[in-house]
């Protein structure tokens, strides 16, 4: 087999270069390469080594789908302790992502350069871990504790002249890469500059409270998340500890956390999310259609995040209301949006107007007659929705893709609006759309190939995460949404109250708890549906009662003050509110629930629970691709923490016969809803997990 990695001497230096594509993942042929050449580079006439790789990237990292195998040696940490002792000099060349085990590989060289677009970083905590080949070592002698601390601990990448700025990479040079670096390397053997190893130079000392605050801080961002602590310990191992003591321990914690659970789920969404991208059966070479303009019909929060979303991207939108005023009150909203992201340092100035910029309104479906894509955002009301359809198959293009932004409506009925049922999908977003990146896309009957393929490359493009989702009511994330708040409403009825059961799913990681997120999407909302729905169509009284009573006594969430909690009109604060309480208490006797106490593990088991269980119904129907594909829509649209992997992960993760044995017990102690899916119970029998199942 050929080596991922080739070596040859020119102008007398010893030029290493990678090819590894798609990334150039440090696999273990590409070290056993490496390793050979270095070792080449050292006897031969060549008078000083150069490291760069082919295609779009220098090494982007260790190649993690070897992460949880037997581990092949070379092991990256003692190759990069074999470079760094290199007699000759080593220049690491990089462009594009120089990443987790690829920076250090560029930290284990003595000189770095880099093209100005490259971009460095670790990346590692976003996997449950952090460097592990002697990143948290090298990188403080280089640019100090503090930046480094914090490169490591968010794990977002830099730019190639911020590097620069911290000692990180020594300069940045012209376009023609190989060039360079080898007239670079020549240019240091001739002003005889010295073989600088990283592990010589010396380490600012921080006294113990410097990393008291930052250990205090790291804490309060991690919410839960092992990784960036551990990665602190290792760090502080440069103040008290050698250099190869230093290593020692960064390995033995790094160890750790590779074999532990949130690593374990943290690799599983890397490669979930990337998977949920592909529509199975779908050929890859469907030549998508070409978008180059967007409608959208609504103007509220919704379509205003929507068209954010698409002109943060380069994408010129038109935004229709039904009116002067409607669209003026919308493109208000979009105004407030744009100041609020310069506030926060999200957007400069000049970008936030260059965007804005490239958002029109309309009140003319002539204005989107030419449009590439429209997406309908207008509130849920089917016949409406259905009658927006009509219109915009009477006005657009032939060819123009039709999405309509419901959480709940049936996709096939309102493409049935049209005489184009191919061209017709669902665009799901989550709110507020121009920050949330979960996007379900929903393959309707007859939903065309090139449609779904034009759609799930556009999501990259606006930086979404697609997922693909069947029809059903809710599709993947709101149907599962049901069962999860019935438990809820159930718990505080049986015996909890609303600040018990956030709390309980708060400390075991939802970024925020069920009856606040009911607070903050407006009480009235599931009201109003339920009002539309016959009495024995609207589920158990029991879990929705209590919400009933609120709305009807105004309580219709955080928009009007109250709604389970009280909140302050200037801050939002919320404020647990005894009222509610006794009304919990007094709709509990009406109903003849007899209140007991609910400890924290059993709102956890039952709201948790009844998302796997509902998310098995879901794969089961092929409503979803696959389970992964569940855990991405519950990470990225729902507050589900992603050291956890995921529901349908989690589930895998604590064994899914124990999972069915406490569904099982539920199902005896609370009735049908807890009947165990029949998926469940045909793994648990034939011994399987989800991993790798896929409808
Ligand atoms: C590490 O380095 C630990 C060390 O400190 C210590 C070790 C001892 N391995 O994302 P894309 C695949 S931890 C294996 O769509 P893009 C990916 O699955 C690592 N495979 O491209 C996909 O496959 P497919 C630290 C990898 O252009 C394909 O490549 N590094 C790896 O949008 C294309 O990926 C990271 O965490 C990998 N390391 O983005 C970096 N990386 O086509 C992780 C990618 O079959 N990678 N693949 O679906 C990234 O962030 C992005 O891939 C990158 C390119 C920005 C590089």
């Amino acid at each position: 087999m050929n080596s991922p990695v080739n070596y040859e001497i020119v102008d007398s230096v010893g030029v290493i270069t990678i090819d590894n594509p798609p990334v150039n993942a440090l696999s273990a042929a590409v070290r056993q390469g490496l390793q050979k050449a270095m070792r080449a580079a050292q006897d031969d006439a060549s008078q000083a080594i150069v490291i760069l790789c082919a295609g779009r990237t220098f090494i982007a990292g260790a190649d993690i789908t070897e992460f949880g195998k037997p581990p092949m040696e070379p092991h990256l940490p003692d190759l990069l302790n074999e470079i760094e002792a290199s007699a000759k000099i080593v220049v690491a060349a990089l462009h594009g992502t120089a990443l987790g085990g690829g920076f250090e590989t560029a930290l284990a060289c003595h000189y770095r350069i880099a093209l100005d677009s490259a971009r460095v970083g670790f990346p590692e905590v976003k996997l449950g871990l952090f460097p592990g080949a002697g990143g948290t070592q090298r990188l403080p002698r280089l640019s100090g504790i503090a930046a480094a601390v914090e490169l490591m601990a968010v794990g977002n990448p830099i730019p190639a002249q911020k590097a620069l700025e911290l000692g990180a990479i020594d300069e940045i040079v012209g376009e023609d890469l190989g060039v360079e670096a080898v007239a670079y390397a020549r240019k240091l053997v001739a002003d005889g500059a010295p073989v600088r190893r990283t592990r010589d130079l010396t380490v600012e000392s921080l006294p113990g409270a410097a990393f008291d605050a930052l250990r205090a801080q790291i804490a309060k961002q991690a919410r839960g998340l092992e990784a960036p602590l551990k990665m602190l310990e290792a760090v502080q191992a440069n103040v008290d500890r050698s250099f190869d003591e230093g290593l020692e321990l960064e390995r033995r914690l790094f160890t750790e956390l590779m074999t532990g659970s949130q690593s374990k789920a943290l690799r599983h969404i890397f490669f979930a999310e990337r998977e949920a991208a592909k529509v199975i059966g779908l050929a890859k070479d469907t030549p998508p259609r070409e978008i180059n303009s967007v409608g959208i019909i609504g103007g509220g929060t919704m379509g205003g995040g929507i068209a954010m979303s698409f002109a943060n991207a380069g994408f010129p939108v038109t935004l229709l209301e039904i009116n002067d005023e409607a669209l003026e009150r919308g493109l208000a909203i979009v105004d407030r949006n744009y100041a609020g992201s310069v506030t926060r340092g999200k957007l400069s100035e000049d970008n936030a107007a260059a965007c804005r910029g490239r958002i029109g309104g309309t009140t003319d479906y002539a204005d989107v007659a030419d449009c590439d894509l429209v997406i309908e955002a207008v509130f849920e009301d089917p016949s409406l929705k259905k009658e927006i359809f009509a219109t915009l198959d009477a006005t657009c293009k032939p060819g123009a893709i039709l999405a309509t932004n419901t959480s709940y409506q049936d996709v096939d009925a309102i493409a049935a609006a049209t005489g184009r049922p191919e061209d017709v999908l669902g665009m799901h977003f989550f709110s507020p759309a121009h920050i949330m990146k979960l996007l379900e896309v929903v393959r309707g009957d007859k939903t065309a190939d090139d449609v779904l393929a034009t759609v799930m490359a556009l999501a990259k493009k606006i930086r979404k995460v697609p997922v693909l989702s069947g029809v059903c009511y809710g599709f993947i994330g709101n149907r599962m949404l049901g069962p999860y708040f019935r438990e809820a409403q159930l718990c505080l009825v049986e015996g909890s109250t609303p600040e018990a059961v956030d709390a309980a799913m708060t400390d075991w990681g939802m970024a925020m708890g069920p009856i606040s997120v009911a607070d903050l999407a407006g009480l009235d909302v599931g009201y109003k549906a339920r009002q539309a729905l016959p009495e024995d169509q609207r589920g158990d009284p029991r879990s929705y009662r209590v919400a009933d009573v609120l709305v009807e006594a105004g309580h219709l969430g955080q928009k009007s003050g109250a709604g389970f909690y009280r909140y302050d009109a200037d801050t939002r604060a919320k404020t647990p509110d005894p009222e509610v309480q006794a009304i919990i208490e007094r709709e509990a006797k009406a109903l003849g629930v007899m209140r007991r106490d609910i400890d924290a593990e059993e709102i956890v088991d039952r709201l948790i629970y009844a998302l796997v269980n509902e998310g098995m119904k879901i794969v089961e129907e092929g409503i979803a691709q696959r389970p992964g594909d569940i855990d991405i829509v519950y990470i990225y649209g729902y507050g589900f923490p992603a050291w956890r992997g995921g529901p349908m992960h989690y589930a895998d993760d604590v064994g899914l016969d124990t999972v069915l044995a406490r569904i099982r017990e539920f199902h005896e102690r609370f009735g049908d809803a807890w009947r165990p899916a029949p998926l469940l119970e045909k793994l648990v029998a034939a011994g399987e997990t989800l991993t790798g199942y896929s409808s």
